[in-house]
């Protein structure tokens, strides 16, 4: 792999110019945060105020969402009639902290509902709704689902669920097929007839504003059900959000500003177990902390066991209940050390065998297989291949009961992409050599037998050959500007602080 560093083209005309002078003067930053400001979208003195100091508090209407009404009069029944509720989340951050934030709001309601979560195990289930889950809900009396950071593909799960007499409100922030389940509402930013101003909220973002519409609803107060409701549950909606490697922009912004607050000043006794096991101080919470420190093990219960760890941990409210967050932070400690601890065997065992096997001039995608990997690791260490090497990156692994060495073994792949290769349709391509493959351009997962891996890695590179284009390989970096030696001092570095916080896909600060 190549990489090319340019600097940000930011079309200097003469208006560019005046604002950047204009900001240096009005807001007092160095010229090299005023353009990484205009970079980021500030195009006059006013939005990098703003910028800068949180202000322009983006809080819209809860109600503008697609649906949402329809899901605050079905919710509010089953809280008058004390209905017995479930809430069906996702195992990763973003869809335990939403199942733990909805489950503290509706538990905290004065009502006699009778409430219960569910988590889908990543290795018994997969991603995402199960028919004989919503079955077995049935059989427990459940007779209103209520979906987080899941459900916008499962139909037919959700044509069950309405078989069987369940109501499903469904919450979602994941891309929308052409066809809609049949639920009683379904609430997602990206339905093609959102009138919501902002698309990109997490799982958990959806989540706090079926929370923020509930408490409209119960208070008849606007700014009071704001104020209440970011006063007790920002700090799990940005748990999600930062996890989710959601963009910190517009509302996004707000959450995470005000939840990492509320976590410094005040955490929940889960949060601050949390910190306090990975050896980091509280008032160290920022993006960075949480995203590298507090989500992987938040993460690492769905990955080696079971997610609902993850959840307890996060319901505990009570500074009574402190011994037990310890007890399962250190739970959470131990899986994240012992996924760590697999990362680096396989990352040793995947990178020894791509330098001895892969075929650098001839490959553009590397696929490697192995016998003992856990599948709930693979996927993290191909993103480290594709770090490495600049190359797409798909693992397979063979670890399971059914492992007999045969040609007829089933194994489990995850692939990660790079330089603009499709993933999906670099798996189309090799379809036939695969039992089950999904996911989408960046990222997907795949099921082959054992006997077919070669034929799937040449069948795969076959079609990359034929996409290839010149400069494909190349990656390039986008400087903010290019500073002279003189210019990095200390005042530099705290321009740099008061554009916080940055998470992927907000370019962090880069200059040449
Ligand atoms: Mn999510």
């Amino acid at each position: 792999m190549m990489k090319k560093w340019s600097v940000a083209n930011l079309g200097e005309n003469a208006e560019f110019l005046e604002c950047i002078n204009a900001m240096c003067q009005s807001v007092g930053v160095s010229s090299a945060c005023a353009k990484m400001l205009y970079r980021r979208g500030c195009r006059t003195v006013e939005a990098a105020e703003d910028f800068i100091q949180k202000n322009g508090l983006s809080i819209y209407d809860p109600f503008r969402l697609p649906d949402m009404q329809k899901a605050v009069d079905r919710i509010v029944k089953a809280v008058e009639n004390g209905e017995n509720v479930a809430i069906y989340g996702d195992y990763d951050v973003d869809g335990v902290s939403a199942t733990s934030l909805l489950f503290l709001y509706l538990e905290q309601l004065d009502s006699d509902m009778k409430l219960g979560y569910y988590i889908p195990d990543r290795f018994a289930e997969g991603y995402g709704m199960s028919s004989s889950v919503i079955e077995n809900l049935a059989e427990k009396g459940v007779s209103l689902i209520i979906t987080v950071d899941t459900g916008i593909t499962a139909v037919a799960e959700i044509d069950r669920a309405r078989e069987l007499g369940i109501d499903v409100v469904l919450t979602d922030h994941h891309e929308c097929r052409e066809v809609l389940p049949n639920a009683c509402a379904v609430v997602n930013p990206h339905r093609k007839d959102s009138e919501y101003p902002f698309c990109d909220l997490a799982g958990v973002g959806v989540a706090f504003k079926l929370v923020t519409a509930l408490e409209m609803t119960f208070t008849g107060d606007r700014n009071l059900a704001i104020r209440n409701v970011y006063e007790k549950y920002s700090d799990l909606a940005t748990l999600g959000t930062i996890a989710d490697v959601m963009p910190v922009l517009d509302e996004n912004r707000n959450i995470i500003h005000f939840g990492l607050m509320k976590i410094r000043r005040n955490p929940r006794p889960g949060i601050k177990a949390l910190f306090e096991q990975a050896g980091i101080p509280i008032e160290k919470c920022n993006s960075s902390t949480i995203s590298f420190n507090i989500a992987p093990r938040l993460n690492a219960s769905g990955r080696i066991a079971r997610a609902s760890s993850s959840v307890e941990l996060l319901l505990l409210s009570e500074e009574d209940e402190y011994e037990t967050a310890e007890s399962l932070a250190e739970l959470l400690g131990e899986y994240n050390k012992s996924r760590q601890d697999e990362e680096q065997r396989i990352l040793e065992e995947v990178f020894s065998a791509v330098e001895k096997t892969h075929d650098f001039e001839k490959d553009r995608v590397i696929v490697v297989s192995g016998d003992t990997w856990h599948p709930g690791v693979i996927g993290i260490v191909a993103s480290k291949v594709v770090e490495r090497y600049g190359l797409p990156s798909i693992l397979i692994t063979f670890d399971d009961e059914e492992n007999s060495g045969s040609g007829f073994d089933v194994g489990r792949g995850s692939g990660r992409s790079a330089c603009g290769v499709n993933l999906v349709e670099a798996l189309s391509h090799a379809g036939e050599y695969l039992v089950k493959f999904g996911g989408h351009e960046l990222a997907a997962g795949l099921s082959i037998t054992r006997a077919d891996v070669d034929d799937f890695r040449r069948s795969v590179n076959e079609y990359v050959r034929s996409i290839e284009t010149e400069g494909m390989w190349v990656v390039t970096i986008e400087a903010d500007c290019q500073l002279e030696a003189s210019d990095v001092n200390m005042k530099c570095a705290e321009d740099i602080a008061l554009l916080e916080p940055f998470v992927p896909r907000i370019p962090r600060p880069c200059f040449i």
